[in-house]
């Protein structure tokens, strides 16, 4: 022992090298086990990841797994929980409903996108994944009727005001009338790139019913704008 000490006494710089590799193993410890407690948002999906070392994924089926499960139910919005328990980690991936609001400013009269109670301005655009299909639900709180049209993509109209449509039918354009709701099925596919909606009322879109998915690309990456 007493020789160690002498070596590195001796050997000053070895002994800072060793201090900068504990430090910096500490920082990258701290910041890799933050990724895995917390959960991490986007803006519909979130993932509840928990380490659970050392247990069989039955116990961490039983420990985590069904204690998150039971916390989140009866959660609104909720679209889809997928679970999984594995040897020593627990994740379960909660994916949520994409909730359009279509406001109006009562002071000038504007249109107002919400995007998941965020006006649209303030949100991040809607984000898709490559061949993902989502459902979005779209309430008109306002006192007009709004055309929903999406570039690229079809929609497919699931219910009105909570009513089952039927027939099923895809459509680029979806008519939302005043105070009604639609839910809507999306589904996109392999052409990724910023597609814009937005409202075919021409006064309306301008007013501010326009906004943006990204298929695939981070927040705040604009591509293949397509402007019709
Ligand atoms: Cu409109």
């Amino acid at each position: 022992m007493n020789g160690i000490i002498d070596w590195f006494a001796r050997n000053s710089v070895a002994a800072n090298l060793m201090m900068v590799f504990i430090v910096v193993t500490g920082i990258i410890a701290v910041t890799s086990v933050k990724e895995e407690i917390f959960p991490e948002f986007e803006l519909d999906r979130i993932s509840i990841e928990v380490p659970y070392l050392g247990a069989a994924p039955e116990e961490v089926e039983a420990a985590v797994n069904i204690r998150i499960e039971e916390a989140i139910q009866g959660i609104d919005g909720i679209k889809q929980i997928q679970s999984t328990a594995s040897e020593g980690r627990g994740t379960v991936m909660i994916e949520l409903e994409l909730r359009l609001t279509l406001a109006q400013n009562s002071r000038d009269l504007s249109f107002e996108y919400g995007i998941n109670d965020v006006p649209f301005w303030r949100a991040e655009p809607v984000l898709a994944k490559l061949g993902e299909t989502q459902v979005w639900t779209v309430e008109n709180t306002t006192a007009w009727s709004h055309q929903i049209h999406l570039h690229g993509f079809f929609f497919l109209v699931l219910d009105e005001n909570d009513e089952p449509v039927r027939l099923l039918e895809w459509k680029d354009t979806v008519d939302v009338p005043f105070k009604q709701t639609r839910r809507l099925l999306v589904r996109f596919d392999e052409r990724p790139g910023t597609w814009i909606f937005h409202c075919h009322i021409l006064d309306h879109a301008q007013g501010g019913l326009l906004s943006a998915v990204h298929l695939a690309l981070p927040p705040g990456d604009f591509r293949n704008m397509s402007g019709h």
